[in-house]
């Protein structure tokens, strides 16, 4: 066991006086103690910036505060006093550089000024922004194909930014943008148009306080998404029931404080969360949905009024073909799989039944196994049988996790265009898009692993640490002829670099973006498809930070001299690169200029709300789930199922501290959770030192040592444990067969003690 580490049982509700003292505490240890809490009272409200943490919608009554601890945090680690200037990267070469944590990394703070990488040194120096382009120019053009170049997006890219690189990458002649989405949400960008005919969410905030009823699958709210628990708590206060399926007792799902009352934070009030915590095994989601099902097909047999079936006729297809499979399927194996009594799941059904109005909200302990946007059908399913859509209160709720990555998708970055959008494109910019599709995540690492790849651009994110199979991406990204992270902070993806590399530095969500025509404002769109406006407050942390969107057009203008797109002008007036978001979606964002003056934003259209089925049947369709399985069986009887999951003091690849307070670990991070029957039957102490190793047919060793055993609340056969640090063990070929998302929650392992 490392020296500091140590577990301590978090006894108190989530939420509350830790959650405040936690948001003062990391103010204080950025220095951004006033400045900090000046930027906070801007945050999520109409004249200021966008939460750049989570994409979780602003309430719609009237609230003085809107931030929660973990908004807090990312503002804190963006406004933050430290600098990683030319002065530390003299000090410092990149190999000594990659020998400490990402946590240290981070923790230098800003970037200041574009940086090359100097092989002859093998120090990042100083370059200008003119040469940086060049440089990214002379790379591109001297590709064979434009193919050769990965184009990767993380979600936290505004709509001006990503739709003017898409338009450049689509210009200089690829559809490779590799994109964050395609390890996150991807399934449900894939998977639901085919039930519902588009790939998001159908819920606005307003229907959370008409809801009857509230299931969260799969995702860890009071950590990644807080301010959601605000609907939590008022859904429970009004008792509406809550049922969450976990196979971690999170905190925040079983009791909650609302840090921002002032009466439960004074009192020491709390609120229970879930009336059903339904401790599933690690991918048993598939079979408890469809026990949930069965109870209802059991029942409608009998003459009972439990199915819509007014709905069911009218609006869906399928429904037979869903009655029969469900039907078919065991009792037995659904309590087997799922690892949840019958009885559980009947109570379940029962909470289902009695409600009018029902939610389904899941997150990442859905989306990342194999089969992980067939599970989502099977959510879709449930919702379908009780007309759970068009309705106030009701639909389905995929909990988005950046900022922005279903903005970024929507105003075109995807690796699969369709037709009628690359034509309308080419119609309002007069070139020739490329028409093959072109590579998501996996694919992209597969180009650089195979030695196809040469070039790749990062547009934000952390790829190298968010990717599977860490050792074998390390070794292909060293391979690349260039690479460039264009960020905010220092991050392992630019010291994993390719034979040239370039650190280009931003201006950040919460900072002034000044241009010729005056000082500027970026859109986002949030998880319920609110389109809204982000002004930053702060002083940018450098006068040569260049905003996003000023970087596409420079490259832009770099690599394309004879393009037909007026980037300049873009660059002095983001209000003109939004005439053109709504010259190409014209459906979705006519009048984007004058209807973003409302300080609300607008809502994008969204057919299943109005009970209209952009699908093939011009249905909805009931889909079916083959067998039980989420993922394949490998191994045998030493097969655990591990899930990497984030803490509470992490964002994604960005560490704030090595603790996570509600699950009780201080100080360390290589942890192995672990259920106590599993460790007798083992024969694993309490705290041992354990190695873990990927059971994969594919020839490859993946091993993991070091983790210290901790006894926790898991079901049998299933092990949690932290990404970023485990993607080591997470195989390039294991994810969902639909989407291509890494299968993150579900890898097989065995324990080597
Ligand atoms: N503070 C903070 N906020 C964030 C982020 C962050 O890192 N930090 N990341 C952002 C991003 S990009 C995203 S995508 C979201 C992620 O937010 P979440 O979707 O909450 O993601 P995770 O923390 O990875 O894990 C989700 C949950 O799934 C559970 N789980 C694991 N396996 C299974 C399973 O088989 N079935 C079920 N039912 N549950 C399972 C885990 O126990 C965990 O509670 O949050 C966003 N917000
Ligand atoms: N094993 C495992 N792997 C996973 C997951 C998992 O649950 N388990 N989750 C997956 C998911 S859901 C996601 S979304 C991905 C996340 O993958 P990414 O989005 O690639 O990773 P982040 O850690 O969010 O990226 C952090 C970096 O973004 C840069 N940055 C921050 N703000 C800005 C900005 O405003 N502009 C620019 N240009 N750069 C900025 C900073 O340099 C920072 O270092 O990881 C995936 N990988
Ligand atoms: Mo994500």
């Amino acid at each position: 066991m490392s020296e500091k580490l140590r577990f301590e049982t978090y006894e108190a509700p989530a939420g509350g006086w830790g959650a405040a003292k936690a948001t003062a505490k990391i103010l204080l240890e950025q220095s951004v103690a006033v400045k900090g809490s000046q930027a906070l009272l801007k945050m999520n409200h109409p004249d200021g910036f966008k939460c750049p943490s989570c994409a979780w919608p602003n309430p719609d009554r009237e609230k003085k505060l809107e931030f929660c601890e973990n908004g807090a945090k990312a503002l804190a680690v963006e406004a933050t006093r430290k600098r990683a200037s030319r002065a530390f990267f003299a000090q410092y070469s990149v190999s000594e550089l990659m020998t400490q944590s990402d946590y240290w990394l981070e923790e230098q703070g800003r970037l200041t000024e574009p940086m090359r990488y100097d092989p002859a040194t093998d120090h990042y120096v100083p370059v200008s922004w003119g040469d940086a382009y060049k440089l990214i120019a002379a790379e591109l053009n001297a590709l064979e194909s434009p193919d050769q170049a990965e184009f990767y997006t993380s979600g936290r890219t505004s709509n001006e930014a990503a739709f003017l690189y898409s338009v450049f990458v689509r210009e200089f002649g690829t559809n490779n943008f590799p994109d964050c989405s395609n390890m996150c949400h991807e399934p449900t960008s894939r998977g639901l148009p085919m039930s519902i005919g588009i790939g998001k969410g159908t819920v606005v905030i307003g229907d959370f306080a008409k809801a009857e009823a509230i299931f969260i699958i799969g995702q860890n709210t009071g950590t990644n998404s807080p301010r959601m628990m605000s609907e939590l708590v008022n859904a429970r206060k009004r008792n509406a029931p809550i049922v969450a399926v976990n196979p971690m007792p999170e905190r925040a799902l079983i009791r909650f404080t609302e840090p921002q009352d002032v009466l439960e934070m004074a009192t020491f009030g709390s609120t229970p969360i879930s009336n059903e915590f339904v401790h599933v095994k690690i991918g048993g989601d598939a079979a408890f949905l469809k026990g949930i099902m069965k109870v209802l097909f059991e029942r409608h047999a009998v003459g009972e009024v439990v199915l819509d079936e007014a709905f069911i006729r009218d609006h869906t297809h399928g429904f037979e073909a869903l009655k029969a499979d469900i039907e078919n399927t065991a009792w037995d194996d659904i309590i087997r799989v799922s690892g949840i009594a019958e009885e559980q799941i009947r109570r379940c059904a029962d909470v289902y039944i009695a409600s009018n109005a029902t939610i389904i909200c899941f997150g990442m302990g859905v989306t990342q196994h194999q089969q992980g946007a067939r599970v989502i059908q099977q959510i879709v399913n449930l919702l379908l049988l009780r007309g759970n859509f068009g309705k106030p209160g009701a639909g389905i709720c995929p909990v988005r996790g950046h900022s922005n990555v279903q903005g970024d998708r929507t105003v075109g970055i995807d690796e699969k265009p369709s037709e009628a959008y690359l034509d309308q494109l080419e119609n309002v910019f007069g070139f020739k898009p490329p028409r093959r599709h072109g590579h998501h995540v996996v694919e992209s690492v597969r180009a650089m692993i195979d030695g196809t790849a040469k070039v790749f651009i990062g547009m934000g994110g952390n790829f190298i640490h968010a990717i599977p199979d860490t050792k074998a991406a390390y070794e292909a990204m060293s391979r690349l002829n260039l690479t460039v992270g264009i960020a905010t902070k220092l991050n392992r993806g630019h010291l994993v670099h390719g034979k040239q590399a370039l650190i280009l530095p931003v201006i950040a969500r919460s900072e002034i973006d000044r241009q010729a025509s005056g000082e500027q404002f970026v859109t986002i769109e949030d998880a319920m498809s609110n389109v809204t406006a982000s002004r930053g407050v702060l002083e940018p942390a450098s006068p040569d930070l260049r905003s996003e969107i000023e970087i596409v057009c420079g490259m832009a203008r770099a690599t394309l001299p004879e393009s037909v797109v007026p980037w300049d002008s873009f660059i002095a007036d983001y209000n003109l690169i939004r005439d053109k978001i709504a010259a190409v979606y014209p459906d979705l964002f006519s009048g984007f200029n004058e209807r973003i003056k409302a300080p609300g934003g607008f809502h994008l259209s969204n057919p299943p709300r109005e009970r209209k089925w952009n699908t093939e049947t011009g249905r909805a369709n009931f889909l079916l789930f083959p067998g039980l399985d989420e993922n394949k069986p490998v191994g045998g009887a030493e097969m655990f199922r591990l899930s990497t999951v984030r803490s509470h003091d992490q964002y994604n690849t960005t560490i704030y501290s090595n603790s996570d307070r509600y699950r009780g670990v201080y100080d360390g991070r290589m942890v192995l959770f672990m259920n106590e029957d599993d460790m007798r039957a083992c024969n694993i102490a309490s705290r041992a030192l354990v190695a873990l190793e990927t059971i994969a047919n594919d020839g490859m060793a993946r091993r993991v040592e070091g983790l210290t055993v901790y006894p926790y609340q898991m079901p049998r056969g299933s092990l949690a444990g932290y990404y970023p640090e485990l993607n080591r063990l997470l195989p390039l070929g294991h994810h969902d067969e639909i989407s291509g998302t890494p299968a993150a929650k579900s890898i097989p392992v065995r324990i080597v003690v």
